[in-house]
């Protein structure tokens, strides 16, 4: 009787508490951030871990694929995905929701456009670009040496698109190959170099990144993007991928009850497209590490980010 009574209490204590919502402190274990292989992603992932770091959390950043990186945040060997590209990674996310574990924690305040783009000066070699249909009837100002006189498109790492482009190109006849770059460096580089002798270039970009800003360039116009046109997705292929995408953050389901103040941080977290871009350009042009590049990130946008704490 006497236990009973006791029970109670320690019970109405402990409700007390709950009511006054006295948070869970955050787990010690490190927060498991990827890091894949672009830039602003790579950055983006020594920024959110700052953040964390700032309130006491430990953190631990670990490569990984792009696509089979949901599979890992699912499991839990990957606690967060903070750079969801629609068009890229939608699907794998879309399956990883589907079967369950991981959270869609909102989207970041930046769209997203990924698609075939050239540079500026490409556009007076092919007059009539945007549109993909001019682009095709310029398509031998684009060969390369290996392209067998077909226009040479150069795709980003394989682990993003898979075969879509080469789904596409078929789609819409075109007179293209595709050649997969091995990093986005190799993407840069391709730029640099075909700038240098004028001569006309078109590989995967996307916005936001560095290349918003600077002597710019323009995304191939190709017929517009409906929900299921990829072939992937059952459709017939002939459709370019969304002019303005989202871009979302993941989280493993425990996250909330295992760092509920670090979840709390991550569900405010949102980053514009000039915070992007300037996460890409502060490497890919000022030539900075990543880490240096968060770090110069987080101490030149204190007030912005110390608003999400
Ligand atoms: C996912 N990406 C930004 C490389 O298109």
């Amino acid at each position: 009787m006497k236990l009973l009574k006791h029970l109670a209490t320690a019970a109405a204590v402990s409700s007390l508490v709950l009511g006054a919502n006295v948070a869970q402190a955050d787990s010690k274990e490190p927060i498991v951030i990827p890091t894949h292989n672009w830039t602003s992603q790579i950055t983006m992932a020594y920024v959110i871990g700052g953040i964390f770091e700032s309130i006491g959390d430990n953190v631990s950043y670990v490569p990984a694929d792009s696509q089979a990186v949901y599979e890992s945040i699912r499991n839990g060997d990957v606690t967060i995905g903070h750079e969801v590209w629609q068009s890229t990674f939608g699907k794998s996310f879309n399956n990883a929701l589907d079967a369950g574990g991981i959270i869609d924690v909102g989207t970041h305040a930046s769209a997203t456009q990924e698609e075939w783009w050239y540079p500026a000066y490409v556009g007076d070699l092919c007059p009539g670009l945007p549109s993909w249909e001019a682009l095709n009837e310029c398509s031998d100002l684009f060969a390369t040496a290996g392209s067998g006189g077909q226009g040479r498109y150069l795709d980003g790492p394989m682990d993003w698109h898979g075969q879509e482009t080469l789904d596409r190109i078929e789609a819409l006849d075109m007179d293209f190959t595709a050649k997969f770059a091995g990093s986005s460096g190799a993407l840069w580089a391709e730029l640099e170099s075909a700038a240098k002798d004028n001569r006309a270039v078109v590989v995967f970009n996307w916005s936001p990144n560095f290349t918003d800003a600077g002597d710019g360039g323009s995304f191939v116009e190709f017929p517009a993007y409906s929900d299921g046109c990829k072939k992937s997705d059952g459709g017939d292929g002939m459709c370019g991928s969304p002019p303005a995408g989202w871009l979302k953050k993941a989280a493993y389901y425990q996250m909330p009850a295992k760092w509920p103040t670090a979840y709390k941080i991550y569900n405010n977290i949102s980053f514009t497209k000039g915070d992007i871009g300037n996460m890409a350009s502060l490497v890919d042009v000022d030539g900075m590490s990543h880490e240096a590049a968060a770090t110069k990130w987080l101490a030149d946008n204190e007030a912005t980010w110390k608003s999400w704490l």
